[in-house]
């Protein structure tokens, strides 16, 4: 009797030790990406819709030429490729814009053609031509041979970075990993660099629809891959770049871009339910097409200059965040100009949570890094009215 109470307890005080140890052990799963551990949480907050003190800001590109320390690092690394490829660097461009504004979030430098450049293609930026591949993708045979590479072995220098800038970041904000769609990756493989007209990727999917599919199919599976690894590294929100989505007739978005961008959403929205990583699609030039967009699984769309903020926000409904949407080519503008653009997104925005914003693309490098800083106080300063709470 005396023993197997002795036994009894000591049964009682395992399951209490095996409960707390799991505790915490799914705390500390969780924590690594809960608002709750940064500092300042305002991106996140808006991108699932919560109530914030004052909209989020941060730019597309805001690691770029139009800062003279971003042009004094890349000369440092010697070229493009070598700055994205080099974690040291990768992360010293990250923070640089972060120690000049108060951004809401940083970004993983690197760029969109890391996939490509990791399946073999050989990628090189060519002065004032743009990104060049050695090789292009001409026939389906090139798209069968094509390697799924492995993000913690070929593109572990993205991982890398990432843990880097996390380490650097210290829970200030958080840190937005990204990629481009399977379309625009597909438009620069087989056109083999940046294009005006896409008459070899539009010729494709006229001839051979077949095998862009298959291209499209292989670039989903690695998006999807890298993705999950950027997660894994420490990327707290994702954003997904469709820069060509918008060169497409409506039935071809909708089948070649939109339905690759969903499948990826999906998976990633599937394998990291415990914890929330927001997920921003962005198609430039996706007016017409906002209401089929909110339908991916994603958390917010970024919308460009040519659709109306307020007009989105009503045409969505409760859906999704909204991500934009000024025009880069007002941070050329005096001050003034600036301040009066941001009231007036904000205003046809409204009141309440799920606006970050940003501009509708990258910003350029002709902008005077002071413009930037101008454009971030005046969001925070300006949209303070518009989260009031009763
Ligand atoms: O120093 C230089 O001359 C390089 C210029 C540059 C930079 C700063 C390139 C070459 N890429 C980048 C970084 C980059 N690219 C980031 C960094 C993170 C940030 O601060 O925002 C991001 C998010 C990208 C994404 C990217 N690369 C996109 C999608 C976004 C967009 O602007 O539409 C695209 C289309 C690219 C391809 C690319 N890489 C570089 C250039 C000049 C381009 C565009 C070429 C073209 O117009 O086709």
């Amino acid at each position: 009797m005396h023993f197997s109470l002795i036994i009894f307890i000591v049964d009682v005080i395992n399951s209490r030790i095996k409960y707390y140890l799991q505790k915490v052990n799914n705390q500390q799963k969780t924590n690594i990406y809960m608002p709750e551990q940064l500092k300042n949480n305002r991106l996140i907050k808006a991108l699932l819709r919560e109530p914030v003190d004052m909209t989020p800001v941060w730019i597309m590109r805001q690691a770029g030429r139009y800062l003279p320390e971003y042009r004094e690092t890349r000369k440092k690394a010697g070229d493009f490729v070598t700055l994205c490829q080099t974690p040291e660097l990768a992360c010293e461009v990250t923070m640089q814009p972060l120690h000049r504004y108060p951004l809401d979030a940083a970004i993983i430098f690197s760029d969109i053609l890391t996939i490509p450049d990791a399946m073999g293609l050989g990628l090189k930026l060519v002065e004032s031509v743009g990104p060049r591949f050695e090789r292009s993708i001409t026939n389906s045979n090139d798209i069968k041979n094509l390697p799924l590479p492995d993000p913690e072995q070929e593109l572990k220098y993205v991982m890398d970075s990432i843990r880097l800038v996390r380490r650097e970041l210290n829970g200030d904000v958080p840190l937005i990993g990204f990629s481009g769609s399977p379309w625009t990756l597909a438009t620069y493989m087989i056109e083999g660099g940046s294009s005006r007209e896409f008459s070899k990727v539009k010729g494709m999917l006229e001839a051979e629809p077949a095998s862009l599919h298959l291209l499209l199919k292989h670039l989903s599976d690695s998006i999807t891959l890298y993705l999950k690894a950027q997660i894994n590294a420490g990327a707290q929100a994702i954003m997904i770049f469709d820069t060509w989505g918008g060169i497409l007739k409506t039935p071809n978005y909708m089948n070649f871009s939109l339905y690759y961008m969903k499948i990826i959403c999906e998976h990633l929205k599937n394998e990291h339910s415990e914890v929330k990583v927001p997920v921003i699609l962005f198609t430039k030039g996706a007016d017409k097409w906002i209401e089929k967009i909110v339908e991916a699984d994603c958390d917010a769309i970024s919308i460009d200059w040519n659709s109306n903020i307020g007009q989105v926000r009503e045409r969505i409904g409760k859906r999704v965040a909204i991500q934009g949407n000024m025009e880069p080519r007002i941070l050329k503008e005096s001050e003034k100009k600036i301040v009066d653009e941001v009231e007036s997104i904000l205003r046809s925005y409204g009141s309440g949570s799920g606006h970050v914003f940003n501009l509708g693309h990258g910003i350029t490098p002709d902008i005077e890094p002071d413009k930037v800083g101008i454009l971030v106080d005046a969001v925070h300063n300006l949209s303070r009215q518009y989260h009031k709470t009763k």
